[in-house]
């Protein structure tokens, strides 16, 4: 169907399906409707799983008696795994041979998920948009994408890169990566690629609701949302035919993040792992990342709102916390496994949020709630734990590694300026260790297309130098 097809009433199959669901309230407007606008309609209600609509509300209704839609089960025997420390463990060094010589044969693909509403950042378009560099003003897709663009100067290979949008933030991405130049990737390597959305549902009574006249309240199907939409493009074969075997995950709001980093992917290829994931040790019982537990043979997240806070309190033998291995959201699968995961993605549970969202009241006029009033339905990409049969957990330091922007300026936690103080924390860790002497209070920031650790300062800032301005610091040739 195109756009300016005049279409008078609904096909009658579809009014038939909508029929039997009970949700003919959908087409309540539809006098109103130009043609453009009845046409999206029937698109977006045409890609309604109306087979699956009543198994999302019978979890609404679940959720109104109350019952726990996560049932995060009985933790009492559950422990916390053992993880390598980055940087620390014996086998370090042949970690890093290993990681860096799969990046330079190509072998490592990449995945960035970036199709998240940025609703508590309060920013409209995609997240990846925002500026956080602190001395640059820098994107957080510049200064992600330019981690890339670092990688492939090291070890002379691009890395693949499947970038995952939902309806939100698809056009602008695409329109954000085709104005810079693909932040200095080359296109041919970087696929973009749109997750399913799900629709919102009335908490009250599990109905459809309509955000505009033509239009239903829809959200991104979660992370989770990753394996169907890849099998769908094409993603997965588009990895395996550049030679691909592996890829690891990342979000888009942590400009810390390090999918790439050579010694991480050596632990996953070393252990022969199917998924290997980085966790951070929790800093404190309500820091919001989900733990990363082991039930007998089985690990999985679970994720911090489903953690009761007692258990996130809970101490260990040595007195730190007992499920401390916080999950960053940064992984490494093998292709194969995620092809398998796909072939078994309905084991993917659904995670109920209950949120406050827009609708058209009996009138047509759009309510904004102030409590919450429908709920939304996510899958998360690390319910897929369970099906691996060979899991490595690889603990990094938090200031070397996360900073996720979640909140806007002057939240307490997860905002911009905490973010650019990670940044600059970073860099002035890493010119300490090459040598090199930053003023007090100086602001510095590492070119993230230039710079991976401080190899890559030892051609351009000798040690002994001293900086005392703000500066973007930029990589040399590695001597
Ligand atoms: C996520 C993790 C949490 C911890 C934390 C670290 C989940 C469920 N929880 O919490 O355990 O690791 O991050 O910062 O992942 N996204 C999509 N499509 C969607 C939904 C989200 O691409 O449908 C992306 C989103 O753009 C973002 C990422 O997933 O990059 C995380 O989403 P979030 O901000 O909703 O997750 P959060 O902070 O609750």
């Amino acid at each position: 169907m195109t756009a300016t097809e005049d279409l008078t009433t609904p096909p009658p199959s579809l009014i038939a399906t909508v029929a039997r669901a009970g949700q003919q309230r959908v087409f309540r407007f539809w006098d109103r409707l130009d043609a453009a606008a009845r046409a999206q309609l029937i698109r977006q209600l045409e890609a309604v799983d109306w087979d699956g609509l009543p198994a999302l509300q019978a979890l609404v209704a679940e959720h109104r008696r109350g019952i726990a839609a996560a049932v995060i089960g009985d933790l009492s025997a559950a422990t916390t795994p053992p993880c390598v420390r980055l940087g620390a463990d014996d086998s370090r060094a042949d970690a890093e041979r290993l990681g860096a010589g799969a990046l330079g044969a190509g072998r490592i693909g990449a995945v960035l998920v970036a199709g998240g509403q940025g609703s508590r950042l309060g920013c409209s378009g995609p997240k990846g948009l925002y500026q956080v560099g602190p001395v640059s003003n820098a994107s957080l897709f510049e200064l992600l994408l330019g981690r890339l663009v670092a990688v492939r100067r090291r070890y002379g290979r691009d890395v693949p890169l499947a970038i995952m949008t939902s309806a939100a933030t698809d056009a602008g991405t695409r329109e954000f990566l085709a104005r810079h130049g693909h932040c200095g990737l080359d296109p041919r390597c970087v696929l973009v690629f749109q997750q399913a959305e799900l629709p919102a549902l009335e908490a009250a009574s599990g109905d459809l609701l309509l955000d505009g006249p033509g239009r239903l309240a829809t959200a991104p199907d979660g992370h989770g949302g990753m394996l169907v939409a890849l099998r769908k493009c094409g993603g997965l074969e588009w990895f395996a035919s550049q030679g691909v075997e592996h890829v690891a995950t990342f979000q888009v709001d942590n400009p810390l993040a390090m999918p790439l980093h050579a010694e991480f992917l050596g632990h996953h290829l070393r252990s022969a792992a199917d998924f290997t994931t980085q966790v951070i040790r929790k800093r404190e019982p309500g820091e919001r990342v989900g733990v990363v537990i082991r039930h007998g043979d089985s690990h999985r997240v679970v994720e911090y709102s489903d953690l009761p806070a007692a258990l996130a309190a809970e101490c260990g033998p040595d007195g730190g916390l007992r499920f401390h291995a916080g999950s960053i959201a940064v992984h490494a699968f093998s292709v194969a496994f995620l092809e398998r995961a796909v072939a078994e993605r309905t084991a993917l549970p659904l995670h109920l949020a209950f949120k406050a969202v827009p609708f058209l009241d009996a009138a047509g006029d759009r309510v904004v709630p102030s409590q919450p009033n429908a709920i939304k339905f996510e899958r998360f990409i690390f319910d897929i734990m369970p099906l691996a049969r060979r899991i490595c957990v690889v603990e990094v330091e938090a200031a070397a590694g996360f900073a996720p922007l979640k909140n806007p300026p002057g939240a307490t936690a997860d905002a911009p300026e905490h973010v650019q103080a990670a940044l600059v924390a970073r860099a002035r860790a890493m010119l300490a260790r090459a040598g090199i002497e930053v003023a007090a209070g100086v602001a510095v920031e590492l070119d993230a297309a230039t710079v991976i650790d401080e190899r890559d300062l030892a051609a351009v800032l000798p040690p002994g130098t001293r900086i005392d301005e703000p500066r973007l610091v930029r990589g040399g040739a590695i001597r």
